[in-house]
């Protein structure tokens, strides 16, 4: 059964043909409504059946219920409505919750080269996975292997390093805070920093730029702010597809009489109008219209963008209509007068250059922002993710600050988050560059000497994996190969790794391009019931907001050999750490004793158990949210300067983004339709402005290849092929992809200034005819 594989020999397909019957057709005006129902009960149905999948739906988001596995966006706090989900996080659960099983037979028919030449979908499609596989050095096919077995090998290879930091430790964000925090104790008694995780592709840019800016690298707004609030601006975010749940706090918004505006290349369908399932008029009705204005920014014009709303603002300030919160800025700011020497020399030309928006619409833009006593700015993907995505994020922020809409009701910074949780990750303590004091109370805590030189977050891993000072790859959840960008040197780099290790619940191509061995170890999901010995577990998870809820499973697990992330990592540290006198084994058997430590631990968890306990949720503090306080350098909010620095586009080039369907969650495809944009049956489409179409010599509808160009790229080509151009609304010069498709198109050195994370939308590519 097995053969030798030697490294990179089959040609590696990182694209492969999935389309079926094409049909393009106009985007749609509204979101939600009637379809989506339709498709979150046709999804649950279809995949876990009928009855498990109505007793799914009815425990989603509920109290007593599980936390959705999908999005970060928040649940009213200590209340909810019989339905709290929406059609995306039925999909979640319904792709969760499916009846088939990728087992040990599954794995002797398909060798690796043969599931490499699958698509994505197809991979998921295969259904949960069930038992411990391992792939032998050499082998082309994954065969069944004990746990103890497992955990034996992860241990033996651990341990064979010359030091630590030879190891990485990946973490995907629906990993929830128990099984966060166990891991991070681990690898710090392990002896590494090494925590890498999704983060750093996602929001590491807001973090890095709130935290210099305000103090806070987390969000301050809760959900009653956001309905409360006068204007809403939505920078580079497509609620209506990734956080659909967000649509109704935007129309109760519209409705107290908010003022909604979209900032963004593409006019997204769920800013457009919505249609409440929750509500009759939502069925029968025609919705409510969401945003009252549309800046269709150039992909990468948001500092441009940003510097003109501020200089606008400066600029109608007098002493007549004050428009600024001059005794904010001057009680709680620090560098205002250097910002608006800055704003004074930004020149309308360069604005209007650098944005793609006219002065006369960012004019409108701003008084709208003048007419609001209460502003919040939220925003996702589309700001974080290129090269100057930072001061994307301070820009927003000093934009906030000048009005003073900080730390006051109905206003301030919501940075919305990907996946569930991914905030409570970092808080309990997932982090490459964790803080003295969080490392002084764990060894106070544990009584051990924990490292203190940062690790490497996950561009930092590819790198130490290619130079071969990074031997053992291990991802608590996720799909680091396709996620990540440049997959030609990610699957060199992990190709050199002795060991790599997936725990996973569904199959991805993270599991055909690894180390020299492999292990998949198959964890129960969010969803499922989690006993151990005390009983039936419960977990907690931080939404986006900073609530700290917990997530109860329901269904009986995909298989008796699933064990829950706390039990996999209780067991490996046990295997590993051998003489180690904390009894990480005791740990797992009652999550509570993890929640006793966390208490000890992290500030703002104090008496974790008995609060969840009274309300099953509570608020984390948050300083400047709660008391106008920052803990910054200066001890002040501080505006930063930031120079107009657009991407280089040569001649006879785009730029292009790499963004969601409404029918996939991260590098999980479920289907290959994007209904929103009119997409059916495809994912191989690049969005482009019909005018670009005809300047470039070629015709809608037509197959390209994709070609990226970058000037400091390593590798001679990057191409993906037979992509479909689709006519769309986009800014001139601007291009729009589906990730993971696209992956390999963006260099892994391409990244954002001072965040590291990958420029995944700032592309520059040209296109050739097939
Ligand atoms: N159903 C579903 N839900 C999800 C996910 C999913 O894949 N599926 N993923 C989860 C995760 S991990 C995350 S991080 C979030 C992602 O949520 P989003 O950030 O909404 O996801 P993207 O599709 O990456 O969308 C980015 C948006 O930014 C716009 N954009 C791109 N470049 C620019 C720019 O330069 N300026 C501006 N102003 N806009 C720009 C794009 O047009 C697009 O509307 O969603 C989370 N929720
Ligand atoms: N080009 C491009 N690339 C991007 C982005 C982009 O916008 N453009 N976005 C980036 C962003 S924002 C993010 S967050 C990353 C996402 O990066 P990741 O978080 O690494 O990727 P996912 O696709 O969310 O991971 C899916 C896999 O997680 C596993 N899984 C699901 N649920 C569970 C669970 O409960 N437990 C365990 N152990 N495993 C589970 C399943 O096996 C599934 O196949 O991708 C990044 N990559
Ligand atoms: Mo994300």
């Amino acid at each position: 059964m097995k053969s030798s594989k030697p490294a990179n020999a089959t040609p590696v397909s990182f694209a492969p043909n999935d389309s079926q019957r094409i049909a393009i057709s106009e985007p749609k005006e509204w979101a939600a409504g009637i379809p989506a129902v339709l498709s979150a009960y046709k999804n649950v149905a279809a995949k876990a059946g009928p009855f498990k999948g109505s007793r799914l739906l009815s425990d989603l988001n509920q109290l007593e219920g599980f936390d959705c596995p999908g999005c970060a966006w928040p649940d009213p706090l200590h209340k909810r409505a019989t339905f709290e989900f929406c059609e995306n996080g039925a999909k979640a659960v319904a792709d969760e919750a499916t009846t088939k099983r990728a087992d040990a037979e599954f794995f002797a028919r398909h060798s690796i080269s043969q599931l490499r030449d699958q698509s994505d979908r197809w991979l998921n499609n295969q259904g949960r996975l069930v038992q411990p596989m391992w792939l032998a050095e050499g082998a082309e096919y994954y065969q069944p292997i004990e746990w103890e077995a497992a955990f034996e090998l992860i241990s033996e290879q651990l341990n064979m390093l010359d030091n630590p930091n030879q190891a990485a430790f990946y973490t995907s964000g629906r990993t929830g805070n128990e099984a966060a925090f166990l891991y991070q104790l681990f690898v710090r008694k392990f002896g590494t920093n090494n925590l890498p995780d999704c983060s750093n592709m996602c929001h590491e840019s807001s973090g890095v730029g709130l935290g210099e800016t305000i103090g806070v690298g987390k969000g301050t707004v809760s959900l009653e702010d956001l309905e409360h609030a006068e204007a809403i601006f939505v920078f580079g975010q497509n609620p209506g597809s990734n956080h659909p749940r967000m649509l109704s706090s935007l129309q109760a918004a519209k409705r107290r009489g908010a003022k909604i505006v979209a900032i963004n290349p593409l006019d997204e369908t769920g800013l457009k109008r919505f249609k409440n399932p929750q509500e009759a008029s939502g069925v029968i009705g025609n919705g409510t219209a969401l945003r009252d204005l549309f800046l269709p920014v150039k992909i990468n014009g948001d500092v441009a963008l940003l510097k003109g709303l501020c200089k606008v603002l400066i600029e109608r300030d007098s002493q007549h209509t004050p428009i600024l919160d001059h005794d904010f800025i001057q009680q709680y700011c620090h560098g205002f007068t250097a910002f608006k020497a800055d704003l004074a020399n930004t020149s309308w030309q360069d604005i209007e250059q650098g944005s793609g928006i006219t002065r006369e619409l960012i004019e409108q833009a701003a008084t709208i922002a003048c007419e609001s006593k209460k502003t919040i700015c939220c925003w996702a993907m589309g700001m974080t993710q290129h090269k100057n995505a930072v001061a994307n994020i301070q820009l927003m922020t000093n934009f906030l600050m000048l009005q003073g809409n900080l730390g006051k009701p109905g206003a301030g910074v919501c940075p919305v988050r990907g996946h569930s949780n991914v905030q409570g990750d970092r808080t309990m303590g997932i982090w490459e560059k964790p803080n003295p004091e969080f490392l002084d109370a764990l060894e106070a805590e544990f009584g051990f000497k924990a490292p203190r030189e940062n690790g490497v977050d996950a561009v930092e891993t590819v790198h130490g994996m290619q130079q071969g000072n990074i031997k053992v790859l291990f991802a608590l959840g996720g799909n680091f190969f396709r996620a990540m960008p440049d997959h030609q040197a990610n699957d060199v780099a992990l190709s050199q790794c002795d060991l790599t290790v997936q725990v996973s619940t569904k199959l991805n191509r993270s599991h055909l391009h690894t180390g020299k061995q492999a292990l998949i170890l198959p964890a129960l999901g969010r969803t499922e019931i989690d006993t151990q010995q005390s009983g039936i577990q419960t977990i907690t998870v931080e939404n986006s907001m900073g609530v700290i809820q917990t997530s109860h499973g329901k269904i009986p697990p995909a298989s008796d050999l699933l064990k829950s992330e706390v039990d996999i990592i209780a067991q490996l540290a046990h295997a590993t750490l051998k003489n180690d006198e904390l009894d990480l084994l005791a740990l797992r058997t009652d999550y509570r004793l993890i929640r006793d430590h966390i208490a000890q631990v992290i500030p703002g968890f104090e008496n974790f158990n008995q609060r969840i306990d009274n309300l099953g949720e509570f608020v984390l503090p948050n300083a400047v949210r709660d008391a106008r306080q920052f803990a910054t350098a200066t001890g002040k909010a501080n505006f930063v300067v930031h120079d107009i620095d657009n991407i280089d586009v040569p001649k006879g080039c785009l730029l292009m983004m790499t963004i969601r369907s409404h029918d996939q969650f991260n590098t999980t495809v479920y289907t290959n339709n994007d209904r929103y944009r009119g997409i059916h049956g495809t994912r191989k489409v690049l969005f482009i402005n019909p005018a670009d179409i005809k300047a470039l010599g070629f015709t809608a509808g037509q197959q390209v290849r994709i070609r990226s160009h970058w000037p400091n790229d390593k590798v001679a080509m990057r191409e993906v092929s037979n992509f479909v151009l689709v006519e769309y609304a986009i800014p001139l010069g601007c291009a729009a992809a589906y990730y993971p498709e696209t992956n390999d198109l963006i260099p892994i050195d391409s990244v954002a200034d001072k965040s590291n994370t990958p420029a995944y939308k700032s592309v520059v590519i040209s296109i050739q005819a097939v």
